[in-house]
């Protein structure tokens, strides 16, 4: 009897362990962290959050980011390594502020960074910078990668081939473009109109440039139509992100106004994709921007949430598990947890 209870405790210490929140860091604050598997280490690509005075507008000026840090950890749960400044702003040349979500890629022994700054007219671009290290440091080009436009870069791996994602609306700019094409006068389509998609373009083998031009992803409602503008609980923001899970890929995505994080399934990289569900409900702060891998068969599910610093800004990336259901669906995480 003794035997089984101590069983039965260490194996509900086990299960807690792997269910358990933990924090990337408490020294700096962090946010929209982009997690990955390179050289059998986890790698995390996160946002850089300051405090640097500049106040909320309309448009996130408040996230005034200017550098990146690379962090590292062997195993779930291991200990992590800040590997310190990636780069700063003041080493890309083609950039005036506001250093984004970013995301990274590796391909033949280089790592690419990929992230989306402010160009000099003040217009979200995409850039990169490339390492022969996952950790950095990394160097930016000199320019950002041509047609690339908004923000919130995520890039996909599939059969070799690497597929660019982006787009965000609001501080994102999205709403200023259609079919590719920047006016000033553009804005949020209206509410029963077809949202704006987060857009996908395959990046050419230099993975610098992109091989064709942007193009929409769409998400479907349970009838196979668009999601609407003003179906604000299930339509795309910004914080697009891919994988894929018995042969299906799943595209998650931050619903903005509503604060959740969404998903829909699809049967290729460029969709269309069918809304299926929340994957987090909102978490403490305004935005929610998360990336999902797979370690050792299981998944995880890495974000971040305001709860630390209480300000918009400041954010703490956070990570835990995540489950797919036999039938492919994911349990919904509660963001407050
Ligand atoms: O970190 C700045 C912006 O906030 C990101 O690009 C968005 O996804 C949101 O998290």
């Amino acid at each position: 009897k003794i035997k089984l209870s101590l069983s039965l405790f260490i194996l509900s210490i086990f299960i807690y362990s792997q269910d358990e929140i933990r924090y990337l860091t408490d020294t700096i604050y962090s946010a929209d962290a982009s997690a990955h598997l390179f050289d059998g280490k986890i790698f995390i690509y996160p946002s850089h959050d300051i405090e640097t005075g500049v106040t909320d507008g309309t448009d996130g000026a408040h996230y005034n980011m200017k550098d990146y840090h690379v962090y590292s950890m062997d195993k779930i749960g291991g200990e992590i390594t800040n590997h310190g400044v990636a780069f700063g702003l003041q080493d890309v040349l083609w950039a005036s502020k506001q250093l984004w979500a970013p995301d990274a890629a590796h391909k033949d022994g280089v790592y690419y960074f990929y992230f989306p700054a402010k160009d000099k007219d003040g217009i979200f671009r995409i850039g990169v910078a490339k390492s022969n290290k996952p950790q950095g440091p990394f160097k930016p080009e000199k320019n950002y990668v041509k047609g690339t436009y908004s923000m919130d870069p995520a890039v996909y791996e599939d059969n070799q081939k690497y597929y660019l994602y982006f787009g965000g609306i609001r501080g994102g700019q999205l709403q200023k473009y259609r079919n590719n094409i920047y006016s000033k006068n553009n804005d949020e389509p209206a509410k029963d109109e077809n949202a704006l998609s987060p857009k996908i373009a395959l990046l050419k083998p230099d993975m610098i440039s992109l091989a064709e031009e942007p193009k929409d992803v769409l998400i479907l409602d349970e009838k196979g139509n668009p999601i609407k503008a003003g179906d604000e609980d299930r339509r795309f923001f910004e914080g697009a992100w891919v994988h894929k899970f018995n042969g299906k890929y799943y595209l998650s995505y931050s619903t903005g106004t509503t604060h959740k994080i969404c998903y829909a399934m699809g049967d290729n990289p460029y969709g269309p994709f069918n809304y299926q569900g929340v994957v987090m409900t909102p978490v403490k702060g305004w935005t929610t921007h998360h990336s999902i891998i797979e370690v050792e068969d299981e998944w995880y599910i890495f974000y971040h949430d305001t709860k630390k610093s209480g300000k918009n800004y400041l954010r703490n990336v956070k990570y835990r598990k995540l489950t797919h259901n036999p039938d492919g669906t994911i349990q919904t995480l509660n963001g407050l947890d």
